[in-house]
């Protein structure tokens, strides 16, 4: 039914997630079974079945105040309760932006508020969030419809303080004067920064996060709402209303805070909702002139939002709910909530889906064929061995002599690479040494107080301004030296993997290169932020300096992160980029080893022989099933994610190899 699609592809999204962990444990057993799991392979798998679990959906609705945000979270998600849930009145409600979630930790139903007082730390929201005395927490009853309403109005409350208390908060816009009458004494501000609500609805219990935000500027004076909790949300809904159209300040909302993420996400994830239809219901026009208006309203919008038509969904969420209470199937259909449930249902829960895959695939996918690669040089190397056996039967000894000279000198020469390699690993290390160097998080510390420095000797608007640019200028020059010494680095491995290919004769092996790529792309995205902000009419006033602060130091919270990111996954990288080569060289050694004492043994008698010979056709034996096994776990792992991109890449790859695999011969 399409009242339960929703809910039904969440269900869904649960069950993939679960079946997606069972392959993942099967690899797991799979890796102990044929002792080939390691700390490092154990620490791997699970970290993704942890981002798995820990997986989140988050929809945040976005827009000027009254638009009708929590009207269409009241109808959309709790319509159950048959009632308004979250408080949604006339003019201005919501105070403070409201996470609803469900929290498994938590012994019971809670509302959690970070009073308004927080603003002047320097602790952004998220850092907070892990300091609970921070909060104010009350227990909801969730038995009790009425008194769980009663508690929820806790995010709408404000207070009247003196207007030096909201100059100091941040929290007085004097563009509301607009110069011509003297500022008032005292100004209504919200009395929490935020709110968490934690309850057992079934969708929230599910991973799905909602995110309500308030209008009137709360963007703007709250800018970690702008730089990482809508960026970090799955689907944003930005929400209008037809009694009055696209105004400027909605203008401003789409322009600053939601506009840029079109070009880095799919423009499917971004709807926007024009609320209230049921406003250009009018008796006295037909159905269809009544269609036609809010076509019209829809082209309008698109154009002015410049995004496509199909992506502004008309609705009436106060309809919806009406709808939904009172089970009137007629109304609800033409509220249109049913075609905003479809689009979250049919658009953004695969795209949810395809994220969890591919960032799952990208590990575990790469960890397969690497093992596939091992096991396929191991059978290899048995086949050699095993027509090295039948060949020296009946050979006389002079072969055989010959054969053992052979495989010695091969000893030998791999001796010599060893050396080699440890002065290439030696290298390889230095580079690791200043490539860390450069992403430490004491440098970024440095820098960060330089700037700091920098902009306390001119404390001004403008003097934070060119803080800000001075800023990103160094990170992206950080940034150009990492890349510089990652290509010489690649250069290095790259040698390395080459000579034993080469001399050796182990198998092709093309190492995963370490890009900075996505954190240098997610630096200019927060630069551009930074740019925006910097032009945006808020920071143009002097007495604003206190968000160009706030905004700063948020700045510097979310790139220490990136780089924090990037530290840890340089640092992973390098760890594990000999891996592969070792695991190979390890094989090579054993079998040159296993073949040198058969050799020695197969002039002492025919018998040794021959039970050498039944040794390597049960190991190979083994080796096949084990591979066997191991495909199955890639098939299922292919066939779970098959609508995702790199997918399509590893059936390429996998394809492409096995064949390469193929060893010299030893002797
Ligand atoms: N006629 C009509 N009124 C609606 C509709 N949706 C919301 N409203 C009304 O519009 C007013 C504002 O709705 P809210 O849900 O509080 O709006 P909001 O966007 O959350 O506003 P803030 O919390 O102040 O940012 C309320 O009185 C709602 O009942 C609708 O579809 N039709
Ligand atoms: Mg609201």
């Amino acid at each position: 039914m399409d009242e339960d699609r929703l809910k039904n592809q969440i269900d869904e999204l649960v069950r993939w997630k679960y079946e997606l962990t069972t392959i993942i444990k099967k690899y797991q057993d799979w890796l102990n079974v044929t002792k080939l799991s390691s700390t490092e392979s154990d620490l791997k798998l699970f970290d993704a079945m942890d981002s798995v679990h820990s997986d989140q959906l988050t929809i945040a609705f976005v827009a000027e105040f009254s638009r009708g945000k929590t009207e269409l979270i009241n109808s959309i998600f709790f319509a159950d309760y048959k009632r308004r849930l979250l408080p949604s009145t006339v003019g201005r409600t919501t105070m403070c932006p409201t996470e609803l979630l469900y929290d498994a930790d938590a012994p019971g139903a809670y509302i959690k508020l970070l009073p308004i007082e927080t603003r002047t730390q320097e602790t952004s929201i998220s850092d907070l969030k892990r300091e609970s005395h921070a909060w104010t927490t009350f227990s909801l009853d969730i038995d009790n419809v009425d008194n769980l309403t009663h508690s929820l109005q806790e995010v709408v409350k404000s207070k009247i303080v003196p207007l030096e208390t909201a100059k100091a908060l941040g929290l007085y816009d004097d563009t509301i004067n607009n110069g011509s009458t003297t500022p008032p004494s005292e100004v209504e501000i919200p009395v929490w920064r935020h709110a968490i609500i934690s309850f057992p609805h079934p969708l929230l219990k599910q991973g799905l996060v909602i995110l309500d935000t308030p209008g009137l500027n709360a963007l703007g004076t709250e800018p970690e709402l702008t730089l990482s909790m809508l960026p970090a949300a799955q689907a944003i809904v930005f929400v209008l209303a037809p009694d009055t159209g696209v105004t400027k300040s909605d203008l401003d909302i789409w322009r600053l805070h939601i506009q840029d993420m079109l070009d880095t996400r799919n423009p499917k994830t971004i709807i926007a909702t024009l609320n209230k239809i049921d406003t250009l219901w009018d008796e006295m026009k037909s159905d269809k002139e009544i269609e036609a208006a809010i076509d019209q309203q829809v082209r309008v919008t698109a154009k002015m939002l410049n995004i496509d038509a199909e992506n502004v969904l008309p609705v009436s969420a106060q309809k919806a709910l009406v709808a939904k209470t009172k089970h009137d199937q007629k109304l609800l259909e033409k509220s249109r909530i049913l075609t905003i449930e479809s689009h979250l249902a049919n658009e953004i829960i695969p795209y949810k889906q395809e994220i969890v895959g591919n960032k799952v695939l990208h590990v575990i996918g790469e960890m397969i064929e690497n093992h596939e690669k091992l096991l396929h040089t191991r059978l290899n190397k048995l086949k050699t061995q095993q027509e090295t056996y039948f060949g020296a039967t009946g050979k006389n000894s002079n072969v055989i002599k010959h054969l053992t000279q052979k495989t010695r000198q091969q000893q030998v020469a791999y001796n010599e690479s060893m050396k080699h390699m440890q002065s290439s690993r030696r290298l390889v290390a230095q580079h690791a040494i200043s490539v860390m160097n450069e992403l430490s998080l004491e440098s970024f510390d440095y820098l960060v107080s330089k700037t700091r420095k920098e902009m306390t000797e001119s404390w001004t608007t403008l003097g934070l301004k060119n803080g800000i640019t001075i800023f990103f200028a160094s990170i992206s020059e950080t940034m150009q030296v990492v890349f510089r010494q990652m290509e010489e680095t690649h250069q290095v491995i790259e040698s390395i993997y080459e000579k034993f290919h080469r001399e050796h004769g182990l198998p092709e092996m093309k190492f995963k290169k370490f890009t900075i790529d996505p954190y240098v792309q997610h630096l200019e995205l927060l630069s551009k932020k930074a740019e925006d902000f910097r032009n945006s009419p808020i920071t143009t006033m002097t007495e604003q300096n206190f968000v160009v602060k706030k905004f700063f130091i948020l700045l510097v919270s979310h790139t220490r992160e990136v780089f924090f990111k990037a530290n840890v996954e340089a640092e992973t990288w390098f760890k594990e980029i000999m891996s592969p080569l070792m695991g190979q060289i390890s094989i090579h050694k054993q079998m040159l080893e296993q073949h040198l004492e058969t050799l020695c043994k197969i002039s002492d008698s025919k018998d040794t022989l021959k039970k050498n010979i039944a040794t390597v056709e049960k190991q190979s034996a083994i080796v096949t099933e084990r591979l066997t096994e191991l495909e199955n776990i890639r098939n299922q792992l292919i066939s779970h994610m098959k609508h995702t991109n790199e997918t399509k890449d590893m059936d390429s790859q996998k394809n492409g190899h096995g064949v390469k695999t193929e060893c010299k011969e030893i002797a």
